[in-house]
């Protein structure tokens, strides 16, 4: 018999990596996808037909959806991806982003236990290195204390401990995978790898006149999200559910992001000012203004792992790092502009 799995935010980032990898290994996926006005399926549309993948409509807030499809289902794992997750956003809704990003969780928990199967089915939760924040310690690892600085982090500490207390109470295999920052081609336009990309093409093109950020001097720790996926994937296939950092343990700042983008489309970078001043030029032309809209009012100033842990138990590796990951941007969006 085929494994059954169920993935939540299935239309993101992570979902379709996810998807295609347990369908490469046989499973049988269903996944939950929101009704949208528009269409919300351009990144899965590649398995929409495939004979072992079906969609549900449900919501993370909306538990009768959640408890209706588990039963029906029966999974052996259910991967929660979905979240309102982004960060800045998370100021203006913050409601919701606990709603979804917290609350859901417990929902989809719930669903689970109700259907009796709290002892079969294995839970992973898409916990986050934003748990980190304000950090108190570098690198950050699975034992460094959370300090969340966004509604966005704070909703994902709720969701981290939940997990945590229906391992405890209920003997479920629940995890908790904490991964810091994985982007690709299939990142949301709003992410600032995304944005600096797009924006640079658009820029080579004469389409687009600059771009403007937020604080450059923001440091992550970038991965790519299909090696974070072969980690969310291994991190259920254990005997005991266990907590891990998926992380590369390489820094970069925003800047540093903006110069490697830029010099690859041949426009290399200089600067000019500090702070909300600071500008970037190529040759005598703006190609680069900061702007207060794109500040947190509580900012995460450096995301650093170490993912010795997940490396040495899970035998998890990654293939990309972050010159390659930003490769893998570029060249995709270069070939999208060559097909239109
Ligand atoms: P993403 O691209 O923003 O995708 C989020 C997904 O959640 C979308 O499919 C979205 O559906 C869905 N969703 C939002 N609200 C929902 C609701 N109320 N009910 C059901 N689904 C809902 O995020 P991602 O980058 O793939 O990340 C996946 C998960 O990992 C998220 O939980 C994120 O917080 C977490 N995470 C991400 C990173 C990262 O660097 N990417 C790092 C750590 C943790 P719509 O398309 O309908 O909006
Ligand atoms: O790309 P970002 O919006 O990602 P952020 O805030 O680190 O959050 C992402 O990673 C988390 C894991 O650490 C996930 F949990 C979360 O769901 C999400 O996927 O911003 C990265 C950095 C920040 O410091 C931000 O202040 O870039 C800085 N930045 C500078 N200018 C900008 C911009 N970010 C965005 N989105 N847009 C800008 O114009």
């Amino acid at each position: 018999m085929n494994k059954k799995a169920i993935i939540t935010g299935i239309t993101g980032q992570d979902g379709p990596y996810l998807a295609d990898l347990l369908l490469e290994k046989g499973y049988e996926v269903h996944a939950i996808r929101r009704r949208g006005a528009t269409d919300n399926t351009t990144r899965i549309k590649h398995i929409l037909d495939h004979d072992n993948f079906w969609l549900h409509y449900g919501d993370l807030t909306d538990s009768s959806s959640l408890v209706k499809i588990v039963n029906m289902v029966k999974p052996d794992e259910v991967y929660n991806l979905g979240a309102m997750s982004h960060v800045r956003i998370s100021f203006d809704i913050p409601e919701y982003t606990g709603d979804t990003g917290g609350l859901g969780v417990t929902r989809m928990l719930e669903a689970i236990r109700t259907a009796g199967l709290e002892k079969t089915c294995k839970f992973y939760q898409a916990s986050t290195s934003e748990l980190y924040g304000k950090v108190v310690e570098t690198p950050q690892t699975e034992a460094t204390p959370f300090w969340p600085r966004s509604p966005y982090g704070v909703a994902k500490l709720y969701a981290y401990w939940m997990v945590k207390n229906y391992r405890e109470s209920y003997g479920m295999y629940a995890c908790n995978g904490i991964l810091f920052n994985h982007e690709s081609p299939k990142r949301g336009d709003d992410f600032v790898t995304q944005k600096i990309v797009k924006a640079a093409i658009a820029i080579s093109y004469g389409e687009q006149d600059k771009l403007t950020l937020g604080n450059l001097d923001a440091m992550r720790d970038w991965g790519h999200a299909k090696d974070y996926v072969k980690g969310m994937y291994l991190m259920l296939q254990q005997d005991k559910p266990v907590d891990y950092v998926l992380a590369t343990g390489e820094i970069h700042s925003v800047k540093e992001c903006c110069e490697y983008v830029f010099k690859k489309l041949g426009m290399p970078l200089r600067w000019e000012g500090n702070g909300i001043e600071e500008k970037g030029f190529s040759g005598d032309k703006l190609m680069i203004d900061c702007s207060e809209d794109f500040y947190r009012p509580a900012e995460v100033q450096l995301l650093h792992g170490d993912s010795t842990k997940a490396q040495s138990e899970l035998n998890w590796e990654f293939e990309h790092d972050f010159y390659s990951l930003m490769d893998d941007m570029v060249d995709t969006e270069l070939m999208k502009h060559v097909e239109k």
